[in-house]
């Protein structure tokens, strides 16, 4: 099997999920270091269109979104599981729950209290990805509640927590840990001081402090040339298709994220599980790559 490659950025908090996962499964990975903004020259080739990160490569299959990422990565490396045998719900969950309102929380948390430092590029680029105006003074004024709500969450994670457990499924770490853990990772990284500790929440940062010590696994760096490169040389893996889906087969389809960072993805619907949906692009230059986006949160739609 072709290396894993994280197409990412250090300070990406979704990046941090999978990061946490290589950690979980002690795999070796290699690093991409993509921009922060737009454009991305090396990255959206890749995808096709798609410009969140973080984007995984083995060889030339590229799977976008966290989400998909750490189950591509439970499936190809079945060790250490990141669903939890009895438990894989808990650990969805607690992901759906942290990407979505503990993540809302952190982002006006933090842009509540450093956006007046925040690069007027990294403003406009923000506004062109969420299509909605990047209203720093909007988030000042509710930074206090946001943090109130980011201590809400904590406590709702302790609860998890109050039988000693050492991690949020029981004794192993899992998905549940790294989708628990990464927002407050963010929150600790970027603003020094606004929620460092909980003190007064017994179990959460002994159990944060044991999630940073899983570390991200063994990772070293890859140059985007030598990463597309290998997407050039490889030929994507075999894949089948949900009886439902197999009357899109061959036919040209856009996908496209429903919530944010809707740029649509063009190519031929190849196949499809309950969990993802995939499509072919032939580029001049990259030879076949196939894109894979997860099913739940983003469209397909017939050209
Ligand atoms: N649902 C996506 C969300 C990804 C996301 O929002 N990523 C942020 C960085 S952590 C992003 O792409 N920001 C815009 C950018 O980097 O261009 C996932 O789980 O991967």
């Amino acid at each position: 099997m072709s290396e894993v490659i994280l197409h990412h950025y250090d300070p990406s908090p979704f990046s941090e999920k999978v990061r946490i996962c290589l950690g979980i499964k002690g795999l070796t990975w290699r690093a991409v270091q993509q921009p922060v903004i737009m454009p991305k020259p090396d990255l959206v080739p890749l995808t096709g269109g798609y410009r969140r990160i973080p984007v995984m490569q083995i060889g030339a299959d590229i799977y976008c979104d966290s989400q998909l990422i750490v189950r591509e990565l439970d499936r190809r490396f079945p060790d250490k599981p990141l669903f939890p045998i009895g438990n894989a719900g808990l650990a969805i969950g607690i992901e759906q729950w942290c990407d979505k309102a503990l993540f809302q929380s952190a982002v006006m948390a933090i842009f509540g209290a450093i956006g007046d430092a925040v690069d007027p590029a990294f403003i406009k680029d923000r506004e062109a990805l969420s299509g909605q105006p990047f209203k720093v003074a909007a988030m000042k004024a509710m930074a206090p509640f946001a943090l109130d709500q980011i201590r809400t969450h904590a406590a709702l994670l302790a609860q998890q927590l109050a039988d000693d457990r050492a991690f949020l499924a029981g004794d192993a770490p899992s998905l549940a840990d790294a989708a628990g853990y990464y927002n407050f990772w963010f929150i600790r990284s970027f603003c020094p001081g606004l929620a460092d500790r909980f003190g007064d929440l017994p179990g959460f940062d002994v159990w944060y402090d044991r999630v940073t010590a899983i570390g991200h696994g063994a990772r070293t760096a890859m140059t985007p040339e030598v990463a597309l490169g290998i997407a050039r040389d490889a030929q994507p893996d075999e894949l089948g298709t949900l009886p439902g889906d197999a009357a899109l087969m061959g036919k040209a389809v856009t996908l496209a994220a429903t919530d944010y960072g809707r740029d649509p993805i063009l190519g031929i619907f190849v196949g499809s599980t309950h969990f993802s949906l995939s499509v072919a692009r032939e580029l001049a230059d990259l030879g076949r790559v196939n894109v894979h986006v997860p099913r739940l949160g983003y469209s397909i739609t017939p050209v």
